[in-house]
This record gives C-alpha cells, sequence and structure tokens, in this order.
C-alpha cells in the first residue's frame, strides 16, 4: 500500500509541485526509499505486491521525462533480481533503500560532472541562449562563473509556466549578468547570441532532444544564425525504449495552464493545446555533454547501448526488454 507520504510525492510530482527531468527522477527514487522504510510487509510476496504499487502509481505521474522511468527501473531491477534469488523481505528493503542511494548519489555527480565538462565551452565575453528551467544547464553555468568567466545570459520566460523567472533568478543570483525574454524574441535575439545551452528530459536513440516545449524553435533560429547548440543530460536521461522503436510521449497538459479558468468561457468555442514537451532532431544539436563525456548527438546509441546492456539480437532476454515490460 502507498503510504499518504507516496501518494502526496506522486501527487507534487503530477502537478509540478516537483519538477524537472533530474529532479523528478529523484523524487521517484525517494519513493521507491521511502516504501521500503515504511513497508510492513510480512513475506518478500506482499513486499513486491506493495513495492510494484507503488512503482506502478510513481511511474503514472508525467509521462514524458525518461529520468523518471530509469531512476525507478534503475532500482526495480536490482530489488527483482534478489527476489528472483528467494531472498527474504529485510533484503529486499535493504536492497530498495541502497539502489535508491545509489541512483541519488550517482545522479548529483552527473550534475557536478557535466558542469565542470560543459562550464569549459563558456567563454569569456559569451552571451549564452537558455531555456525553460535546467537544473543541470544552470549548474554549468553556475560552474563557468565560478571560475571566474565572465558571460551573460538571454533566459526565456517559458510560457505557460514561467520556469524561465526561476532560471533567471538563479542565474542573477550567481552573479551572472541575466536578460529575461519572451519566448517568442528567440530568433530576434540570435544573431547576438554565441551559444545556447539547454536541458533534456529524454535523449533518443537517434540523438534527438525532448525537452521544454519551444527548445525546437530555439534550435531552429540557432542553425539559421549558425549558433552553437548545446544540451546537458545525464545518461539517465537517454531513453532505452527508443532503442526498440518506441516513440516519446509527449505529455499533454491542461488548457487553463494557458488561459485561465474564468478567462476560458470567453473564447467560445476555441480549442487550446498545451503540448509540454517538444523533439529537437539530431541536426539541430551540436553536441550533448553527459558525465561521461561530449558526444556528438549521433552517438547517443552507444550511450544507450553501454548504459543499458542492449545487444543486437539480445531485447528477447536484455535488461531494456525486462526493465521496460512493466511500464
Ligand atoms: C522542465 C524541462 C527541463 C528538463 C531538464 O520541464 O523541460 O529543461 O526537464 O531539466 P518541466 P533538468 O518544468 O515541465 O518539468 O536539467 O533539471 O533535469
Amino acid at each position: 500500500m502507498a503510504s499518504e507520504e507516496i501518494i502526496r510525492l506522486a501527487e507534487d510530482i503530477r502537478s509540478m509541485r516537483i519538477r524537472g527531468a533530474a529532479e523528478i527522477g529523484r523524487a521517484a527514487a525517494s519513493g521507491l526509499k521511502s516504501y521500503a522504510l515504511g513497508s510492513k510487509a510480512p513475506d518478500a510476496t506482499s513486499y513486491m505486491e506493495g513495492f510494484d504499487e507503488v512503482y506502478r502509481l510513481l511511474i503514472n505521474t508525467r509521462p514524458t521525462a525518461v529520468s523518471l522511468a530509469n531512476a525507478l527501473n534503475y532500482i526495480r531491477h536490482r530489488v527483482l533480481g534478489a527476489y528472483r534469488d528467494g531472498a527474504p523481505t529485510e533484503v529486499l528493503r535493504q536492497t530498495t533503500i541502497e539502489a535508491s542511494d545509489a541512483f541519488l548519489k550517482s545522479s548529483f555527480e552527473a550534475v557536478k560532472r557535466i558542469s565542470e565538462i560543459g562550464s569549459k565551452r563558456i567563454r569569456n565575453g559569451d552571451l549564452v541562449m537558455t531555456h525553460c528551467n535546467s537544473s543541470v544547464a544552470i549548474s554549468t553555468l553556475i560552474e563557468a562563473k565560478r571560475q571566474g568567466k565572465d558571460f551573460s545570459v538571454i533566459a526565456t520566460e517559458t510560457r505557460p509556466r514561467y520556469q524561465g523567472r526561476l532560471t533567471a533568478k538563479a542565474l542573477s543570483e550567481a552573479g551572472i549578468p541575466v536578460t529575461l525574454i519572451v519566448d517568442s524574441a528567440a530568433r530576434y535575439f540570435m544573431p547576438k547570441v554565441d551559444k545556447v545551452v539547454v536541458g533534456s528530459d529524454v535523449v533518443t536513440a537517434n540523438g534527438a532532444v525532448v525537452n521544454k516545449i519551444g527548445t525546437s524553435q530555439i534550435a531552429l533560429a540557432a542553425k539559421e544564425a549558425r549558433v552553437r547548440v548545446y544540451v546537458c543530460a545525464e545518461t539517465y536521461k537517454f531513453s532505452p525504449s527508443t532503442m526498440l522503436g518506441e516513440l516519446v510521449e509527449i505529455e499533454e497538459r491542461p488548457p487553463t495552464e494557458v488561459v485561465p479558468e474564468e478567462e476560458v468561457a470567453a473564447l467560445g468555442n476555441v480549442k487550446i493545446a498545451n503540448p509540454a514537451f517538444d523533439i529537437t532532431p539530431a541536426e539541430m544539436i551540436d553536441a550533448i555533454i553527459t558525465e561521461r563525456g561530449v558526444i556528438p548527438p549521433q552517438a547517443a546509441i552507444l550511450i544507450l547501448m553501454e548504459e543499458f546492456g542492449y545487444r543486437i539480437g539480445e531485447e528477447q532476454t536484455g535488461r531494456v526488454f525486462v526493465e521496460e515490460e512493466e511500464r
């Protein structure tokens, strides 16, 4: 049974009180840990039933960011392995806690490493454009500032939820000069920009990046202006199911995020669409900065093969298949 605390956590992810791909992944991992700490399951089978209930609750909170599924599957893969080996409840509980802690640790280490690697790309005098509110992109820019680099940032406000304001505030508080612009001004400013740095919710097997709606327009404007586009993405943002030809589901958020409830009626029969993410093809991305190093987007498949143990022809038994089967 999911405790009140876990149900609240799931609701916080769904309603975006907890948001951003990295943060969602970490929150989900903490949710499973919280299950392990609170579980009073009398035997291993009932522990696994409760575990799977929490797993399903959390994995269905938001559909796009693969960090959520990867974090949960990282833990589940280990716990299920122990269960199949006949481990008793106490061992399953311990395995859950240790796997959750290991995921959290590796997630923070990845952000730190990406910041070290990514900050090298920032030069004195740069004007950097960023979109939405990526903790990894922000951390990279703050690390560049910490190294004494003198650069400034244009942050898009990121309609409809205005996550760009959070970014602008965080960078400004770190002493980086920031200008906040409306999303539709991105192309207007692009000729003055030196590089675009954004985060990612999903990196697909063919090197496309799924990130906050509007990212692909910015990348298109950047390509037109010959401005480089860098994506900061931990390897747990890479989607194993895209190796098997699965498409990434783009979350459709409520229309009231675009037009407030009380103003919707005044629009009559107008439909409101609110996709939360879009897809930037590999050709529009210069490099993806991961904790394993900088890769051309076309090399995403190599990261996936190494990180998720996928081998051609082995999908029936490989980890990818086993981990994805319950989604
Ligand atoms: C947030 C968003 C961020 C990525 C990367 O979308 O698109 O750019 O999640 O963030 P939302 P991070 O606000 O809808 O969750 O680098 O922090 O993982």
